[in-house]
């Protein structure tokens, strides 16, 4: 039996045919510094809920697969320290052993795939990281997107990866890659990142129908929709990029690896803009949150 439950509103939800939008909880425990990752996760679901969905932040405690967590367990998330960081290699062995741990895009598009439920909204993916020709490092959120039927709402790959083969190896797994209300890949803290998106599409509705075509086509795996930040909220590339230049370097002098890669350049990154890259990192995933929660209410309409 897979040990999986659903809080009491979650389940509510699905089963009266209200729209749900599942949250990740690595962006919690390894994407934000306490105290602003539980003020944004509450934030996050507050937009959720905002849209007229009813929000499934997504974790393991204790040994179970959580949909929907209470105020309480994502307050002691939020609080922990060392909490695993969990994918699709490593989610099995973890409820086997009864552990904690953090869901990852990948692990949350599996969580809600089991969950029932066909929409999720995170800050960024995770993708082709620079130099992987060298080190091999691509996040397995790519693999999932090819291979788990939900469709992502992010701000586009983070910018500290490398976009162009981030976009090509996505292009190689079959995921289409949609661009929200403009024709360019957006790049987490920037709208621009010079790159044009596959696809583009401007509507909730559509993105709804492209994810239902799909799935009458039998095809395997989600859509990944790159929301740009607010223009109001983003930082330009020109600012940003010698900041990720300098944290990429210095991760290369630590020989920070695998799954440490990203918190600690999304730390270093943070501390180099003092905090000005966790104000945007906070509004786009607010921001996706709500195109999530009209897509997941279009959805419900079109089932
Ligand atoms: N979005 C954010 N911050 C994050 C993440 C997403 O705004 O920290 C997390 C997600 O859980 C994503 C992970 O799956 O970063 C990517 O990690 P990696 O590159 O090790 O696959």
């Amino acid at each position: 039996m897979i040990p999986l439950t659903h809080s009491p509103e979650v389940a509510d939800a699905l089963s009266s045919g209200t729209p749900v939008v599942a949250l990740e909880s690595t962006i919690i425990t390894h994407g934000m510094p306490y105290p602003q990752n539980i003020e944004t996760a509450r934030a996050v679901e507050a937009e959720v809920r905002a849209g007229g969905a009813v929000p499934a932040t997504m974790a393991v405690l204790g040994g179970t697969l959580h949909a929907g967590l209470t105020e309480d367990e994502l307050t002691q998330l939020a609080e922990a320290t060392h909490v695993a960081k969990l994918s699709r290699a490593d989610l099995a062995v973890h409820l086997t052993r009864g552990g904690t741990g953090a869901t990852t895009v990948a692990a949350t598009m599996i969580a809600a795939n089991l969950a029932g439920i066909e929409t999720f909204a995170t800050g960024g993916i995770g993708g082709v990281h620079r130099r992987a020709e060298q080190t091999f490092d691509i996040s397995a959120d790519l693999q999932e997107l090819s291979k788990t039927a939900v469709t992502v709402v992010a701000a586009g790959p983070k910018a500290i990866l490398d976009l162009p083969k981030t976009l090509e190896v996505l292009e190689t797994l079959g995921v289409p890659v949609i661009a929200y209300g403009q024709d360019e890949l957006p790049a987490f803290w920037s709208r621009s990142s010079g790159i044009d998106a596959p696809l583009r599409m401007d509507s909730a509705a559509e993105i709804a129908a492209a994810h239902r075509m799909r799935a009458a086509l039998g095809l395997p795996g989600g859509q990944l929709i790159a929301n740009p930040i607010p223009e109001a909220d983003e930082i330009p590339v020109d600012d940003l990029f010698p900041v990720i230049l300098q944290a990429l370097g210095e991760a290369e002098d630590q020989r920070i690896a695998a799954k440490a890669v990203t918190p600690f350049l999304l730390q270093r990154i943070f501390e180099l803009t003092e905090g000005r890259s966790l104000t945007a990192n906070i509004a786009l995933v607010k921001n996706n949150a709500r195109l999530a929660a009209e897509i997941a209410g279009e959805l419900v309409r079109s089932r």
